[in-house]
């Protein structure tokens, strides 16, 4: 790979110069105005800015993403509302914040009604398009054509939602993203202007490289960061009760690819023993290609065993293949960049086209001993941001504004001459562009993460950041507070909340935080929180039953036990009380002679399509009044349509006439297995069911 040309002290620093540093003449921004420009917008997902060569090179070239910045604007105070995948795309489609979009967290669905910049692009002429990475749950709108990954899509030959038909296709993801985005741009009506997000899945976990880069840095050894072996002192319980620790939570088989055997793992609670997961890999490569596969990773499996670390040796030895097929998933995507510049140049195109490079949040590339995101601090707050447009964006400039992902929509409405509706809460970023002043001045960012309980644990949490600070809540499980001072600590290992010398500068912090929280009318945040499991008493409660399907041991909840799931919580809750079957029916029998006579009886089923949960696809009930003869009491037809993505809860309830009943069994016929259009396709689905109501 050739050395990137690029180097910080190249760019002319035009943030102070104010308006004196007026990047264009006044007129030419006033004709521009009116022009529609084509907008391709490159997003990839979990890209670290770490990772790419203009912001910081000691991990990797990366010529083709770099030439965006040489080109272009280096934002180099970017920053997401939310660092988490599904919420912020919600975000840069609307403009507005989760809270605000109804997309909180990975478990939302993406409400497609609701108003979206490729929605009034599209009424504004423009030929839309979508291609790659979505996330969102709900079917893309706004766009006259779409081709996304079912949910976080495979890396290998993957099947796309082509319009809303599955589709597998031969290659490797990040090639076929490209491909077809070109595809697109060739096949598009040329008389309307266009707007195509090109969105990667690389390099999101489990960094699987194309074979083509497969032993790229085989031999190389990467710098391990500062703060590799944080200890978190000083810090709040959030960051040391996190699970997202290369040490004690990255695994051995599923991220770094050592063929572990059941006997090797030493934590099972990291381990995944993931025989059926390699399969399935397997399964969607050539023989030939698996050889290529195995070349790599065998040999890294035998020096695992071979030189038999532990503790910190170990820690430095799993960054070192983390770095290695992360970085080779992102040479694919700075690949696929330069294919799709030199489209744009060999077509006449370039200097229409304003181009966008971004990550859909940060990434932790080892600091703080971390991989994953979510958290405010600085590895996964920050996005990447690259914008080129020839003859309107000023080449090599940096831009130090903090702009943020909310931005995104309403820059993209101004480079389309169209005004951004009054509901975004960002700002255009164009006068920041081409005249370096900011239309509203920020000085501070806010910011919201939401997902907890979940993977990686990562506590819920609010704050700002200014310039010079960051102020940070956790909550729910947890009050705590924690400040830093980003100049004097740019790693945040020092939290100085509660500090004498702090405290003004803390009551400042503070006041803007929630006068943030007004501006951005998001002060009933705890409407968010969890709902906690409540009590009901109902005759049934202790009966015993038995199943003819027997449920998964993990799912094995007790369903007459009073405890009552709230309506749409199944992640935010333990799983415990739910009962799951997985393919099979669900059927059960029961003794009902000692609660006579019977008014009603219930029964809850959950929906939740992520988690390859149905409905069932009806319920029948039959009573026995004699103890032997049973009889058909009623059935239930579901009419929820199975691609309601959910989580939702349904109560189907049998009228039983006051009679008395000594036995009864329900059976509720489950959709087998998963549809064609689902993520899981073919795979076996679930029938989730709690409570079992007697009356
Ligand atoms: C998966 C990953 C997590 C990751 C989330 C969210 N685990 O659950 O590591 O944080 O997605 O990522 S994995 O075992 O499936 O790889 S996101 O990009 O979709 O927000
Ligand atoms: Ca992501």
């Amino acid at each position: 790979m050739s050395g990137s040309d690029y180097s910080r002290r190249d760019f002319i620093k035009t943030v102070a110069l104010g308006a004196a540093g007026l990047a264009l003449p006044a007129n030419f921004i006033d004709a521009a105005a009116k022009h529609k420009y084509n907008i391709l917008f490159i997003m990839s997902d979990d890209h670290a800015y770490q990772a790419i060569s203009c912001y910081d090179n000691k991990l990797i070239n990366t010529p083709n993403i770099d030439r965006i910045a040489r080109e272009g604007c280096r934002f180099i105070n970017s920053f997401c509302t939310n660092s988490i995948c599904g919420p912020s795309r919600a975000v840069l489609l609307t403009g507005k914040y989760s809270h605000k979009n109804g997309f909180i967290d990975n478990t939302s669905s993406f409400d497609g009604q609701q108003v979206t910049f490729p929605k009034i692009l599209q009424k504004n002429g423009y030929q839309t398009a979508v291609i790659g990475k979505w996330h969102l749950k709900s079917d893309p709108t706004g766009f006259n054509f779409w081709s996304i990954l079912p949910g976080q899509g495979d890396y290998y030959n993957p099947d796309f939602i082509e319009m809303g038909n599955r589709i597998k296709i031969n290659g490797y993801v990040t090639d076929l993203i490209a491909d077809k985005s070109i595809g697109w741009l060739k096949e598009r009506d040329n008389s309307k202007p266009f707007c195509l997000l090109m969105h990667n899945k690389a390099p999101h976990r489990n960094w699987l490289p194309s074979l083509k880069y497969i032993s790229l840095f085989e031999d190389k050894e990467f710098p391990i960061p500062s703060t590799y072996f944080d200890d978190y002192k000083t810090r709040s319980l959030a960051a040391p009760e996190s699970e997202m620790s290369v040490s004690r939570n990255m695994s051995m088989d599923y991220d770094l690819k050592v063929d572990l055997k059941k006997d090797e793992v030493t934590d099972p609670t990291r381990e995944r023993i993931m025989g059926d997961y390699w399969e399935g890999i397997y399964a969607r490569m050539t023989e030939d290609e698996r050889k290529e596969w195995d070349k790599v990773y065998k040999k890294r499996s035998e020096e695992y065993r071979a030189l038999k670390l532990k503790g910190a040796d170990l820690d430095k030895w799993k960054y070192q293949q983390y770095m290695k097929d992360y970085l080779r998933c992102v040479v694919s995507v700075d690949e696929n960049v330069g294919k799709v510049l030199n489209y744009l140049d060999e077509n006449n195109l370039a200097n229409n086209t304003l181009v966008i490079y971004t990550s859909d949040q940060g990434f932790y590339l080892g600091e703080h001993g971390w991989f994953d995101k979510r958290f405010m601090y600085e590895q996964s707050l920050r996005m990447p941001l690259l914008m080129r447009l020839p003859g309107v964006i000023k080449p090599h400039t940096d831009n130090e504004n903090m702009v943020m992902n909310l931005d995104f929509a309403p820059t993209f409405l101004d480079y389309a001459g169209v005004n951004a509706p009054k509901e975004m809460q960002g700002s255009s970023l164009r006068p920041v562009l081409e005249q370096n002043i900011f239309a509203k001045t920020r000085d501070a960012i806010y910011y919201h993460y939401f997902e907890f309980p979940a993977v990686h644990m990562v506590k819920r949490h609010y704050g700002i950041r200014t310039k010079k600070y960051k102020l940070i809540h956790f909550y729910y499980n947890i009050d705590a507070w924690e400040l830093y001072d980003l100049e004097k600590d740019p790693d945040e290992l020092n939290n100085v909340y509660g500090n004498a010398e702090y405290k003004s500068i803390t009551e400042n912090l503070k006041k803007k935080l929630y006068s943030l929280q007004k501006k951005y009318d998001d002060v009933d945040y705890k409407k968010y929180l969890p709902k906690q499991t409540f009590k009901i008493s109902h005759k049934g409660i202790g009966l015993a039953y038995t199943l003819a399907n027997a449920p998964a041991p993990k799912y094995n909840g007790n369903i007459t036990d009073g405890m009552v799931y709230p309506e749409g919580e199944l992640y935010n809750v333990p799983f415990k009380g739910w009962l799951g079957v997985q393919e099979k029916d669900f059927i059960l029998e029961m003794d009902t002679s000692t609660v006579n006579p019977v008014s009603e009886i219930k029964i809850g089923f959950l929906q939740a399509t992520e988690s390859w949960i149905f409905m069932p696809r009806y319920i029948t009930l039959y009573a026995s009044y004699d103890g032997t003869n049973f009889e058909k009491v009623k059935t239930i037809r579901n009419n929820i349509p199975d691609r309601q993505s959910g989580p939702f809860k349904k109560t189907y309830t049998f009228d039983m006439k006051n009679k008395n009943v000594k036995k009864i069994r329900i059976t509720a016929k489950s959709i087998g297995k998963c549809p064609p259009w689902h993520e899981g396709a073919g795979g076996k689905a679930w029938i989730f069911t709690d409570e079992l109501i007697i009356e």
